[in-house]
C-alpha cells in the first residue's frame, strides 16, 4: 500500500542529491572548528539570512534552547506565545534546564501576539518582578494555520524591544516557508532579531539539524551552551553536507509544497462534515475540523490510515495536515478521494 504521509514536513527523507553529498562530506572535528563543511554550512546560513555567524545544532528544539539559554540567565524571564512551540512542545526546556520564567501572552489566529499584550507583559523593576530579558516571536507560526508573520510586524517587535533594551528570538523552524509565501527576501524577516533558529530537516528536507544564527558575539557565547547541552558533535559535516544541498536546492521548490496545501484545503472545504478557514492557509501547514457528531477526529485518523493515509489528531475534533517535498498533487488528490469515501459513509 503506498503511504502518504501528511503529518509533518519532519518526516522528508533525504533526496539522491543529499546522500551524495553526506558520502563524500569532508569531514573534521567540529568541537575544533575544524570540520569544513560545517563551517561551509554556518558560513552559507548566515550569509543567506543576513547575520554575522551561524552554528549547526541538533534539532529545532535545541536551536531555541540553545538560543534562549545564551540570551537569559536564571530567573530571568522570556516573553513567548500561549500557542508558541517553545511554549508547549519542548518540554519546558527553558525552565528545566535554564531556570527561565515563560510569561506568556495570547497568539492571535494570525500568530501575531498584539504589541499592547507584550508592552504590557514586559516587567518593571520591582524586587518582586524576574527580569525580562527576551521576546520570542515564531514565523512561520505551526499551531496558528502556519501563519506567515510580515516584516512590518517583525520589526514593530524589534522596535519595541529595542526601546525597553530587550532581545528578540525567532524560531523560524519554517521561516523559508514564510520568505516564499510572502514573496520575500528571508532577510526581511530576520534582519531586526537578535537570534534566530531555522531548521534544516522540515521542509527543506534534510535528515537532521538546524541552524542557529546571530552577531559573532552571540554564536561564540551560543557554542558555550551548546557544548553545555552535550551538543558538540564532532565530525557533523554528515549532517552539515545535506543541510548545503537543502539549501542551495530545497528552498524555491517551497512554493509547490504551499500550492499543494492550498489544493488540499480547497477540496477538504467541499467535503460534507469537514471545516477550514481557507483564509487561514498560508503556507504548508493545514488544519481543518470534523463537524458531524458520527465521527470522532480520532475514527477519522484510524480511517485514513487503512487506506496509508497519515495526519495528525490534535484535538476531539481538530486535524492537522502538512504538505512537503515526499507529497506530490497526485497524493492531495487520493487523499481527498479517501477524505470523501470516508465521510459520505458516516
Ligand atoms: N514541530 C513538530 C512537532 O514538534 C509538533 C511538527 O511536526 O511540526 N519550532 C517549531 C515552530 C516547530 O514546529 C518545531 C517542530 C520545532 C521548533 C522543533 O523542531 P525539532 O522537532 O527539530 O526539535
Amino acid at each position: 500500500m503506498k503511504i502518504i504521509d501528511l503529518r509533518s514536513d519532519t518526516v522528508t527523507l533525504p533526496t539522491t542529491v543529499m546522500r551524495e553529498a553526506i558520502y563524500c562530506a569532508e569531514l573534521g572535528d567540529d568541537v575544533f572548528g575544524e570540520d569544513p563543511t560545517t563551517n561551509r554550512l554556518e558560513k552559507m546560513a548566515a550569509e543567506r539570512v543576513g547575520k554575522e555567524a551561524a552554528m549547526l545544532v541538533a534539532s529545532g528544539t535545541m536551536g531555541n534552547l540553545v538560543c534562549i539559554l545564551t540570551h537569559c540567565a536564571r530567573g530571568e524571564e522570556a516573553i513567548l506565545g500561549d500557542q508558541s512551540h517553545t511554549f508547549p512542545y519542548e518540554a519546558g526546556g527553558i525552565s528545566a534546564l535554564g531556570g527561565i520564567h515563560p510569561h506568556t501572552v495570547r497568539n492571535q489566529p494570525d500568530g501575531t501576539m498584539r504589541l499592547e499584550d507584550i508592552k504590557t507583559s514586559i516587567r518593571g523593576n520591582n524586587v518582586h518582578f524576574p527580569r525580562t530579558r527576551l521576546i520570542c516571536l515564531e514565523n512561520t507560526h505551526n499551531r496558528c494555520n502556519g501563519a506567515a508573520m510580515t516584516p512590518e510586524y517583525t520589526d514593530a517587535v524589534v522596535a519595541l524591544s529595542k526601546e525597553r533594551g530587550l532581545s528578540v528570538h525567532l524560531d523560524g523552524a519554517r521561516v523559508f516557508n514564510a520568505a516564499v509565501a510572502l514573496g520575500i527576501d528571508v532577510r526581511e524577516l530576520t534582519r531586526g532579531v537578535d537570534s534566530l533558529s531555522f531548521c534544516l530537516s522540515k521542509g527543506l528536507s534534510a535528515p537532521v539539524g538546524s541552524v542557529v544564527c546571530g552577531t559573532s558575539d552571540f554564536i561564540a557565547e551560543a557554542r558555550r551552551t551548546r557544548k553545555v547541552l552535550g551538543g558538540g558533535m564532532r565530525q557533523a559535516g554528515i549532517i552539515a553536507a545535506a543541510g548545503i544541498v537543502a539549501l542551495q536546492q530545497m528552498v524555491d521548490r517551497i512554493e509547490e509544497d504551499h500550492k499543494n496545501a492550498r489544493r488540499l484545503a480547497e477540496g477538504i472545504a467541499h467535503i460534507h462534515g469537514l471545516s477550514i478557514d481557507l483564509a487561514s492557509v498560508q503556507t504548508n501547514i493545514i488544519y481543518f475540523d470534523v463537524v458531524t457528531d458520527r465521527l470522532k477526529a480520532e475514527k477519522l485518523v484510524t480511517e485514513l490510515g487503512k487506506r496509508g493515509i497519515k495526519l495528525l489528531c490534535v484535538g476531539p475534533s481538530r486535524l492537522r495536515m502538512v504538505t512537503h517535498y515526499g507529497i506530490s498533487s497526485e497524493d492531495i488528490d487520493l487523499a481527498l478521494a479517501a477524505l470523501a469515501e470516508i465521510m459520505a459513509n458516516v
